[in-house]
């Protein structure tokens, strides 16, 4: 590992980079008030994974997951972007090549101006119908009535969500791969690095030679293996790299 001392030692690692990637969790939602998983007051304390966020779940008891969905759409529907999502959104302009990989369900990432989002676990605001597979966008919140129905068929909805056990969406993920394992450098906030394959994505940055900068708070089994550690809250630390970027030119075309 090769921890960085401050902002301005990773600065020479940005120049002439051609093409950065980003991997969030959601710890960079923390700071708008979405809760994470597995933290202090994470989903998981509270929640059991198994009775909320698997298929068998939703099989057993509908009512009950939307019930927990519904929730936290009400939830997440009065949050906001903070300035860790705004920078990064930013930087989608500021780097040619640029690509937000996300594990995040909330939308924030969009929200704050960025266009394109990889969504590995999908979106909490799409529906898809468990008979047909159409999605569609639902922004209703509360969601009356719940479990909500598909409007043409009339078979049961289910959130356009990822659940344990579940594939990813295939094309999604193959994407991801490929923009991980052709990254100069990775970035990747807010995650503690354990869910896969989300987890694998920095490592296949790292075995076709790109670096990683990991920011978290707290430490994750990714940091051994990490190029720079930033430990600190991604709303404090990328403002302050997107400062530091800014007086050095140190984005792609201004210095080679
Ligand atoms: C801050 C901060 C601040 C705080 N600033 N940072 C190989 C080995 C072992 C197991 C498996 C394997 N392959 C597949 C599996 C099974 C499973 C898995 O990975 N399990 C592990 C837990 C062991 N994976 C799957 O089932 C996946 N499917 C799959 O691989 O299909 C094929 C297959 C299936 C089965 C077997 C083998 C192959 C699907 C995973 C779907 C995950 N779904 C969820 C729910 C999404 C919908 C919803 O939200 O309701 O996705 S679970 C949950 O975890 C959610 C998240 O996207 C995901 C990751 O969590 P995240 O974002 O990292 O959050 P936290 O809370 O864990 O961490 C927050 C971090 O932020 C912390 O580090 C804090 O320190 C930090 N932080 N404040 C910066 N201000």
């Amino acid at each position: 590992m090769n921890q960085a001392k401050s902002i301005k030692d990773l600065l020479p690692f940005l120049r002439g980079v051609r093409r950065i990637s980003v991997l969030t969790g959601s710890g960079i939602s923390a700071e708008s008030g979405v809760p994470t998983f597995r933290g202090e007051d994470g989903l998981w304390r509270t929640y059991r994974a198994q009775d909320l966020a698997t298929p068998e779940a939703f099989d057993r008891d509908p009512a009950l997951v939307w019930e927990w969905y519904d929730w936290r759409r009400n939830l997440m529907a009065s949050k906001e972007p903070n300035r860790g999502h705004r920078v990064l959104a930013e930087w989608e302009s500021r780097f040619p090549e640029f690509t937000l990989i996300t594990q995040n369900i909330d939308g924030l990432h969009q929200r704050a101006g960025s266009q394109r989002v990889l969504e590995l676990h999908g979106n909490i605001w799409k529906m898809r119908c468990t008979r047909e597979g159409t999605v569609r966008e639902n922004r209703e919140s509360p969601l009356s009535p719940l479990p909500p129905t598909c409007p043409e068929c009339g078979a049961l909805l289910r959130p356009h969500v990822v659940w344990f056990g579940e594939s990813l969406d295939s094309e999604v993920i193959q994407q991801a791969s490929q923009v991980s394992s052709r990254s100069d450098l990775m970035f990747v906030i807010g995650t503690s690095a354990v869910v896969q394959p989300a987890a694998s994505l920095p490592l296949a940055t790292l075995q076709a030679g790109g670096r990683v900068v990991e920011i978290n708070p707290d430490p994750t089994p990714l940091t051994p293996h990490a190029t720079f550690t930033f430990r600190g809250k991604a709303g404090e630390v990328l403002p302050r790299m997107d400062e530091a970027l800014s007086s050095s030119g140190a984005e792609e075309g201004e210095e080679q």
